[in-house]
């Protein structure tokens, strides 16, 4: 229900018929990031904290509302994640397996469902289900996306009326035209599902020019496992290509010049790929821009750094940019709250958190996602609802992305159509604050895109069984046939793989009973060969 209609209708009706009108048919505003962890996250966790770092505009949402701390994806990577929230369905399920998919607009989503009920339905930012797809096919009345990945700076959006150039910084605008777009939307008399979906904190981590002088000095810890020992690890874990000090470009990543490079950068690419977003800026931007890395990059080249010296450096580099482009995030959740209440209308909105997977913060020397592991697997979620969803509520269940359609069809009072095969669950009751005894106790994962797809980070094929215990993997290629088993209670960090201990013979033959019951409950068709 919107403020047009608040204004027709409150002066007839007691507060709480209003209540529960309004309660009818919320707006959905649908904050989705990519790349955000939740250890970047100050309501999650306090590991940065201590430093100075904080996010409490994402934070106030989850002290005002519910969060999710056991939340995962099913496939932890862009695409399939996206097109998991916009299903409710497996990645075998929806055919969106990777990255390199095309995503099958015809099948159901929850958007088109709101669509037919009467939703106004829009889509702003990052949507990486295909450059040649209009969102429109899946359902959005109103799109507006970034292309690909899309830029930091002055990014460049694809329209129903083509392209278009927008300046300024990527998640300053995404909010600006989601305002923009949901001003609009109050003209009619219907709600509204807005997503806006932010490019940030993905890879190369672009701050805002505001924030080109934030944490300048600050030290971040390290986690416990940087100093991860890929010498003694699997091979398939040796050649994966996610390592800090290793797999980060001098320019793209570490921000450095081609003038600014060490002459011994330990690239183990062996190549460089240059940093082109500073290029997009106005040249007095560019210069402030480069002036602000450029005492640094002269103390790192001079240093010639080596072994764990070096690793902390270009650490301290990604961390530090990591959380500048997530400090902007949430100022602009911070902007999105400040505008719900303007219009009086945060009582009537559910507004939701989340991002497309979770992301590694250094944790085994490492960055990027893929892994069926705890930081990769993580998913936040923090949702407010005023009146429906208590305040402070803490859900520790087992979660998935493809919970959300059903959770959001459930609170626009929509039902989910049998025939669409929806796999997910509606966790609405949950958010409340309910704890239903049959609520699912394991989930399941599994992530497609190997070595043959993508030539970039080289991880593995994987599919597992994840009880909030006890993890079983199942690492499925030629190069990398394994098993690996964790116990998260007494080993959080997943360092002992007890697979290949003694005395775990009744754990493995119970997980892996587990593991085929719930891909045969899925339908996931793959085999599986002990
Ligand atoms: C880009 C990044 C990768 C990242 C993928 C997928 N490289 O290719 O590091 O894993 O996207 O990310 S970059 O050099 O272009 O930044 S995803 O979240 O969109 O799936
Ligand atoms: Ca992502």
């Amino acid at each position: 229900m919107n403020s047009k209609r608040i204004a027709v209708s409150v002066a007839g009706i007691s507060l709480s018929a209003f209540s529960a009108a309004a309660a009818d048919k919320p707006n959905i505003l649908f904050i989705f990031t990519d790349d955000h962890a939740i250890n970047a996250i100050t309501a999650y966790s306090d590991f940065f904290k201590e430093a100075g770092f904080e996010t409490p505009n994402i934070d106030r949402l989850a002290n005002e509302g519910a969060i999710l701390l056991n939340n995962t994806c099913c496939n932890s990577i862009s695409g399939p994640s996206r097109a998991a929230v916009l299903t409710g369905k497996h990645s075998h399920s929806n055919g969106f397996k990777d990255n390199s998919t095309r995503f099958n607009p015809r099948q159901f989503t929850f958007v088109r469902e709101l669509q037919k009920n009467g939703y106004q339905t829009a889509l702003i930012g990052k949507w990486h289900l295909g450059d040649n797809l209009n969102p429109s096919e899946a359902g959005f009345d109103h799109w507006n996306v970034l292309i690909n990945q899309g830029t930091y700076y002055n990014p460049e959006f694809r329209t129903p009326e083509g392209r278009r150039t927008d300046k300024g910084y990527s998640t300053d605008i995404i909010t600006d035209l989601s305002i923009e777009q949901m001003e609009a939307a109050l003209e009619n008399d219907q709600p509204f599902l807005m997503m806006c979906q932010y490019k940030a904190p993905h890879r190369d981590w672009q701050p805002a020019m505001r924030h080109l002088d934030l944490y300048k000095g600050i030290e971040w810890p390290l986690p416990e496992t940087f100093f991860y020992d890929f010498d003694s690890a699997p091979r398939y874990m040796q050649e994966t290509r996610m390592r800090i000090d290793g797999h980060m470009f001098p320019g793209w990543d570490m921000k450095l010049r081609a003038t600014e490079i060490p002459r011994n950068y330990h690239n183990l690419y062996g190549r460089n790929m240059a940093n082109t977003e500073p290029l997009r800026l106005s040249a007095a931007d560019r210069r402030k821009y480069y002036e602000s890395y450029k005492e640094e990059n002269r103390f790192f080249k001079q240093a010639n750094l080596t072994g764990r010296e070096r690793a902390v450096w270009k650490y301290q580099r990604y961390i530090r940019d990591y959380l500048r482009v997530v400090k902007a995030v949430d100022e602009n959740v911070g902007r999105l709250l400040d505008w719900l209440d303007e219009k009086g209308i945060a009582d009537e909105t559910l507004i939701v958190y989340s991002s497309d997977q979770g992301f590694f913060l250094g944790e085994k020397g490492m960055f990027d996602k893929r892994w069926m592991y705890t930081p990769s697997l993580s998913m936040p979620f923090v949702a407010r609802w005023p009146g429906v969803i208590p305040a402070g509520i803490k859900v520790t269940a087992l979660t998935q992305n493809i919970d959300f359609a059903p959770t959001f069809l459930e609170a626009a009072a929509v039902p989910v159509p049998a025939e669409a095969g929806v796999q997910g669950e509606s966790f609405l009751p949950l958010l409340k604050g309910e704890t239903p005894a049959d609520w699912r106790k394991n989930i399941y994962y599994h992530f497609y895109e190997s070595r043959a797809v993508e030539p970039e980070h080289w991880c593995p094929a994987q599919y597992g069984v994840f009880d909030g215990r006890y993890k079983l993997i199942r690492l499925y290629e030629q190069y990398a046939d394994a098993w690996e088993l964790y116990d998260l209670q007494n080993d959080p960090n997943e360092m002992r793989n007890l697979w290949n201990e003694d005395g775990y013979g009744d754990l493995k033959a119970e997980m892996l009973r587990r593991l085929t019951e719930i891909k045969a409950f899925y339908g996931d068709p793959i085999e599986t060969e002990e």
